[in-house]
């Protein structure tokens, strides 16, 4: 069991869930103590790229190993993980544009949007019926259904990141350094995230698995690189954001 989860030759998933869990831990210790070179107004930013990665690393420990028990993709977890994360990385923009006057309404529409889109991911994924003994055209026609419901909540969020409140905030702020993180971040939105529906695709049903059978292990590894991007990728935007106003200050 070991070498299936050390060696990537084998098994690039499970290689992945490993490497992830390392990544997400490493990242975590390096957010929490970097926050004391920051200066007051940053912590709590800092403190919030920290706990996303270690939510993560917690939710890989038990992932990576569901998946080295059984070879199947841990659906659960994976949408506990991303509840309590997505919605933080929502509180990071929120925190990133309250400098620029951003009202608690802006963080709930955040939140909404974001519980939406993974609500109607879930279902998407864990009622698939071909589980349940359902056809092919069954299973495609659900995932798509689900896909396209849980798609408008991602488009209000990239929405918001580069057009939006979001956008206007940052754009207002007369703060280059925010200006430019703030776009930055709206950047792993359109790219970083829509690596996710890629992923999605890969289920039974799904147009990726059909049409071009790529089989339903390649979820999880879109999803754990994806991950790994965009968790760790939000948290150093914010760092070096963080950083170098500190400097400024001074
Ligand atoms: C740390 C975890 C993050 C940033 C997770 C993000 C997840 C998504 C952007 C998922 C998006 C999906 C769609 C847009 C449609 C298909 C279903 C999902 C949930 C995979």
């Amino acid at each position: 069991m070991l070498s299936l989860i050390t060696d990537p030759g084998k098994d690039p998933v499970a290689f992945t869930f490993f490497i992830g869990y390392m990544a997400m831990m490493a990242a975590s210790v390096f957010f929490f103590f970097e926050r004391s070179r920051v200066s007051d107004k940053w912590k709590t930013s800092l403190l919030v790229s920290g706990l996303i990665t270690f939510i993560a690393a917690v939710h890989y420990y038990y992932m990576r190993d569901y998946y080295a028990e059984t070879g199947e993709n841990p659906t659960a977890l994976r949408y506990i993980d991303w509840t309590l994360t997505v919605p933080l990385m929502c509180v990071e923009f929120y925190l990133l544009t309250k400098v620029a006057g951003a009202k608690m309404g802006l963080l709930w529409k955040l939140i909404i949007a974001s519980v939406w889109m993974l609500v109607f991911g879930y279902i998407g994924e864990a009622y698939n019926p071909i589980y349940e003994g359902g056809t092919l055209d069954e299973a495609t026609t659900h995932s798509v259904m689900y896909g396209v419901l849980s798609t408008l909540g991602y488009i209000y969020i990239l929405y918001s990141a580069w057009f939006g409140e979001v956008a206007k905030l940052a754009e207002n702020s007369n703060n280059a350094n925010l200006k430019k993180s703030v776009r930055i971040l709206a950047w792993f939105v359109l790219v970083g995230w829509a690596i996710y529906p890629i992923g999605y695709m890969c289920m039974p049903g799904g147009w990726l698995n059909t049409a071009l059978e790529w089989d339903s292990t390649k979820v999880d590894l879109f999803y754990n690189i994806a991950d790994a991007i965009n968790k760790i990728g939000f948290g150093l935007v914010i760092y070096s954001l963080a950083i170098s106003s500190t400097a400024e200050e001074k």
